[in-house]
């Protein structure tokens, strides 16, 4: 077993996502024999200072700008997450990686470690992070949603998630996610005989239903499953607000209810949901460039991880400036915000460093990858968010469940 794989080829291809948009694919190949693939994933409520995926949005030039440099990579350490970086940081030096493509970072940096498992015969959290003890992170399942991953009619808000705090183990977890969200389509049918069974992105219900209409459903659903809320099951949310931040009048618009709300009404009403449905988690409650906001939020609610995403892209300088401002007590690392595998990586660092709780997190465009799953335990993620149903969603939370095989991960997170 060779103690530092090195990199006899690599290759990308363009395919497609799970909304059938252009995408990222590449292979990295580790002694001549470990083969190592990964797929660039994308989002659909993007934050501004995210990696950009391809250059001038264009996956082909994405793949041009790959096969112009591959040579580089050859001969590096797979396992060496900061050599790849170096590498991609030699071809392109932009704040965004905006001349390579994020989509290329990504897909190169996770193949790479991909591939290194393999050669050293060890899972790739293991890889990832050597020392133990390594914990399971609670699945958010994104039962019911609108925003940006649904279309007119359905809520504002994009995620209202399940936490089931009270899982012993990740396949207790696991199956009650899929109980709530079974559950809940019966409540949204008793409210709605025209209910279609539609979905959005994610997999969430995507009912014809407002934003307090959507909690109220939520909480039917844990009443109907026989569940103590906070207790068996938690509520969360992802607000996206970014989304629905109007700069210009300085008003969240709700304009699928025809709600207008400032920046005190937002503050409040986000507030009043972490109180009235015990939320373990809310997600861009304010909009990504008001950090003082977010203090607020994060000051007043300790019990509810105040989490940030758009506002913190999966970037160490912005984890830096929440510190300053006590403006998160969570924060979403997903990998291809950052880049590479090692800004990532840096970025849970920091959070670690400044007791602020990981989500790692998919996108809603999403491949059959299950790299995540591993990044969750590597970086002992509080939770991990996949959406719920659909394949490329199944395949993270089908890949907690083998991780439960090794003897190495035993217990759930503390929240
Ligand atoms: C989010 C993500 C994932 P997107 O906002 O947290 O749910 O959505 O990938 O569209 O940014
Ligand atoms: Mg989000």
């Amino acid at each position: 077993m060779p103690s530092s794989p090195s990199i006899t080829a690599l290759d990308a291809r363009i395919v497609f996502n799970s909304r059938g948009s252009k995408t990222i694919e590449v292979d990295v190949v580790t002694d001549k024999e470990f083969s190592g693939r990964a797929c660039a994933p994308s989002g659909a409520s993007v934050g501004k200072l995210e990696a950009q995926s391809f250059p001038d949005n264009k996956p082909e030039k994405a793949l041009a700008a790959f096969n112009a440099n591959k040579k580089k990579f050859i001969g590096l350490d797979a396992s060496d997450t900061k050599a790849v970086f170096d590498a991609l940081r030699s071809i392109d030096n932009t704040d965004n990686y905006s001349k390579i493509g994020g989509s290329v970072a990504y897909a190169l940096s996770i193949a790479a470690v991909d591939s290194a498992a393999k050669a050293k015969g060890v899972p790739l959290f293991q890889l990832l992070n050597p020392q133990k003890p390594y914990r399971f992170p609670f699945p958010l399942g994104n039962v019911l949603g609108g925003g940006a991953h649904a279309g007119p009619g359905t809520p504002d808000i994009q995620e209202i998630l399940a936490c089931p705090v009270g899982a012993k183990g990740i396949m207790e977890a696991l199956e009650m996610n899929f109980r709530f969200h079974s559950e809940m389509r019966k409540v949204i049918e008793s409210m709605d005989s025209r209910f279609t069974y539609g979905r959005g992105d994610e997999g969430a219900w995507a009912p014809n239903v407002n934003n307090d209409q959507a909690l109220e459903i939520a909480e039917k659903t844990i009443e109907r499953c026989g569940y103590s809320l906070g207790k068996d099951m938690a509520l969360g949310i992802d607000f996206a607000s970014s989304s629905f931040w109007d700069e210009e009048n300085s008003v969240y618009d709700y304009a699928r209810q025809g709600i207008k709300r400032d920046t005190g009404e937002q503050i409040e009403f986000a507030g009043r949901l972490i109180k009235d449905f015990k939320l373990a988690y809310a997600e861009d409650a304010v909009h990504e460039a008001d950090f003082q906001s977010m203090a607020v939020l994060t000051k007043k609610y300790p019990r509810t991880l105040v989490t940030g995403d758009d506002m913190l892209v999966t970037n160490a300088s912005m984890v830096k400036k929440a510190v300053e401002f006590g403006a998160c007590s969570g924060a979403i690392l997903k990998v291809n915000q950052a880049g590479s595998l090692y800004d990532a990586l840096q970025f849970a660092r920091e959070c670690t460093k400044n007791g602020i709780g990981i989500i790692t997190s998919h996108r809603s465009g999403e491949s059959v990858d299950s790299h995540i799953a591993h990044i969750a335990v590597a970086t002992g993620s509080k939770m991990i968010k996949t959406g719920v149903l659909g394949g490329e969603r199944i395949a993270k939370l089908n890949e907690l469940v083998r991780l439960s095989e090794y003897d190495l991960i035993a217990d759930m997170q503390d929240l």
